[in-house]
């Protein structure tokens, strides 16, 4: 009889359960072939968390996302029960304590840190001399970024020690670098080959064969759309 009552006791849980989860308002405002956008993709994939996708125009935002991200306006914003939340590296740290299951930053405070360390490089020096390598007028600036690019790329190289930046399983530094495979595609010249990253080289392979970011990544058109749009706005913006 008791296990009975217990049985009833845990499916009523469980519905309950499952009411809270498909309660949630989960709303991602993006662009389509946006690295910084992707990398919540990826992260939300992993977890498994459904979400609301809301496109947005680069170079024509909406109010909405004014109002969400007033301070950058940019993309992407999440907004998780009508909180929004701004900055890619600030948002997957933000899913990764909400929703715990495969977690994508260790638990060690020290490696979690190193974590932090090496996605803040990355945007730091990788994503910026890659944005000026293609984006500067002047050819002697474009050269000057592909050299900075290859010189902090050099780093990462050495830091991989495993299958991911991770280990075994995709994490946070992996999903912040997603930026290099995807720009190597873009760019007119070759960023690494097995010959100068080896170790870069080989991720960037099992990073794109893993099934969750085999499914969200952008195809190449969609890839050439955005950094055509993303040019065009920043030229905009300098005017
Ligand atoms: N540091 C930001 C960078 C985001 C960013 O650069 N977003 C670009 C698109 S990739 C954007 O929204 N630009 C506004 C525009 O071009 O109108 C992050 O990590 O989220």
């Amino acid at each position: 009889m008791i296990h009975i009552i217990v049985g009833k006791v845990k499916r009523v849980l469980q519905s309950c359960g499952a009411m809270a989860a498909s309660e949630e308002d989960v709303k991602l405002l993006g662009s389509v072939g946006s690295p910084f956008v992707i990398r919540v993709q990826i992260a939300l994939k992993l977890k498994g968390v459904e979400y609301k996708y809301v496109e947005e125009k680069l170079g024509n935002l909406s109010e909405t996302l004014i109002q969400y991200n007033p301070v950058y306006k940019m993309v992407p914003v999440f907004v998780h029960n009508g909180k929004p939340i701004s900055e890619s590296r600030v948002i997957l740290e933000y899913i990764d304590e909400t929703w715990k299951q495969n977690p994508i930053l260790p638990s060690d405070p020290y490696k979690k840190a190193l974590a932090r360390f090496w996605s803040k490089f990355i945007d730091d020096k990788c994503v910026a001399a890659a944005w000026k390598s293609v984006f500067m007028v002047d050819e002697k600036q474009r050269e000057k970024a592909r050299e900075e690019l290859l010189e902090a790329l050099q780093f990462l190289e050495n830091e991989l020690k495993d299958k991911f930046f991770g280990g075994e399983d995709i994490g946070f530094v992996d999903i912040a670098a997603l930026f290099i495979p995807l720009f190597q595609q873009v760019a007119e010249f070759q960023l690494f080959t097995s010959d100068n990253f080896p170790k870069l080289y080989k991720w960037s392979l099992e990073f794109y064969n893993h099934p969750v970011v085999n499914e969200i990544m952008p195809s190449k058109d969609q890839q050439f759309a955005y950094f055509k749009a993303r040019a065009e706005s920043l030229a905009a913006s300098n005017k």
